[in-house]
């Protein structure tokens, strides 16, 4: 008989999640826990319920995730997947990658989040904002800034790569910055403006000579355009923000009216980070997203990997009714393919390999061809 929010005590009464962080993973995992009959509780330590950062792609796996926690919809309404990949070198198109089979959108942040959290509440997730969870014990509670100690028969932490979760409880770890950065913002599109050009497909523009600067192109939607500016962090000028007009100018002539348009807009320079935690469970406490396994950006799955693994940790709480029992299967099931892709991204960065064009092969896009509904790989 499949377990429908009993306890594992036997009660019938629903079993309770406490999660830290109203990200993309939190969310997402606070839906799939309560289709899944369990009482849900999110804390945003902010204020406002928003999105950090301008755009975000996301492929087959976490489109499938958006799916399941009714998301789709309003995601697929606000996104494109643009037609061909190109990836150009020096302003030499090196390649136009189709994709064909494989689903990818583009979209803003606030898309994304608008419509997991729209979700979230149609499903009745209780959400607090102005809630900073300090700490969590393993045995199954948190305890807030305001001092409050909440138990819970499940803890989450997605509270994101500086977690106060993780770092509570002492899980050893590995952090990592890498030697570039980007600055994103979203400007409009400005199609008319930047003349006649395949401006619908993502470009990814690299420049080696005489600097190392990269302008990743990424549409939206019919008015916003997703610019992420990379520079190593070691320049100063490259680095900094508001952007350097003149100097981005120099290099990207071709995006001028839109560099323009990027220049009004304070923004911030991020390094890439990645953290390596030695387990991402303890106890009847689990880390999802970028508390257990912030990735360089490279391929795109940060926050696909969360999403997938949120929603793989309740369907796997529904078969294995013993929490802290469920949390290790979890992690020997999903931790595998993280690894993976946390690995595959960490190099490209390290390499800046994706500049030499035809990136998206089989293997690369293994996290992005996993189905978290079926446990395999497509296509
Ligand atoms: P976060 O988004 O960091 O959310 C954590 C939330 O918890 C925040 O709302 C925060 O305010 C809150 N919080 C923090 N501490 C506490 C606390 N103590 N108590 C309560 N609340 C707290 N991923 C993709 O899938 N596709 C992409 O195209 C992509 N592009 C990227 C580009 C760049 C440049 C970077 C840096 C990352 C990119 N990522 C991408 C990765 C993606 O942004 C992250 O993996 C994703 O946002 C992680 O979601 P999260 O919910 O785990 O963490
Ligand atoms: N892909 C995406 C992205 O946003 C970044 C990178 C790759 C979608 C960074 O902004 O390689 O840095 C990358």
């Amino acid at each position: 008989m499949p377990i429908q929010g009993g306890s594992s005590t036997g009660t019938s009464k629903p079993r309770h999640a406490e999660i830290a962080g109203g990200g993309f993973a939190g969310l997402a995992t606070a839906v799939a826990l309560r289709q899944r009959g369990w009482t849900v509780r999110v804390h945003e330590k902010a204020s406002e319920l928003r999105a950090f950062g301008a755009g975000i792609y996301l492929w087959h796996n976490g489109l499938r995730v958006l799916e399941s926690i009714g998301a789709l919809d309003e995601v697929l309404y606000g996104s494109v997947r643009p037609p061909i990949y190109e990836t150009r070198l020096h302003n030499q198109t090196v390649s136009k990658e189709l994709l064909p089979g494989m689903g990818w959108r583009v979209m803003t942040r606030q898309t994304l989040h608008g419509a997991i959290l729209a979700a979230a509440r149609r499903e009745g997730v209780d959400i607090l904002v102005d809630s900073e969870v300090v700490s969590a014990d393993p045995a199954g509670s948190i305890t807030l800034a305001n001092g409050q100690t909440l138990p819970a028969d499940l803890v989450v932490g997605a509270d994101g790569v500086a977690s106060n979760v993780r770092d509570s409880i002492g899980f050893a770890q590995d952090r990592r910055t890498s030697r570039d950065g980007i600055t994103r913002l979203l400007v409009p599109r400005l199609k008319q403006q930047l003349g006649p050009g395949e401006w619908d497909n993502v470009i990814d523009f690299w420049n080696f000579e005489p600097r190392v600067l990269r302008i990743l192109y990424s549409p939206c939607n019919e008015d916003e355009l997703y610019l992420a500016l990379m520079a190593p962090y070691e320049d100063p000028e490259g680095s900094r923000v508001p952007i350097k007009l003149e100097l981005w100018t120099r290099i990207f002539p071709q995006l001028t009216p839109v560099l323009e348009a990027a220049a009004g807009i304070s923004g911030r320079y991020d390094r890439y980070q990645t953290t390596v935690v030695e387990r991402w469970a303890r106890g009847n406490v689990a880390l999802v997203g970028d508390a257990a396994h912030a990735m360089c950006p490279a391929l795109a799955q940060g926050a696909g990997c969360a999403m997938v693994n949120g929603l793989r940790l309740a369907m796997t709480l529904e078969k294995h009714p013993v929490v802290a029992e469920a949390l290790k299967v979890w992690e020997a099931e999903m931790r595998p393919l993280t690894d993976r892709c946390q690995e595959r991204s960490a190099n490209y960065a390290a390499t800046r390999g994706m500049s030499k064009g035809n990136q998206f092969t089989p293997t690369i896009l293994e996290t992005a061809r996993y189905d978290p509904l079926e446990g395999r790989l497509v296509g």
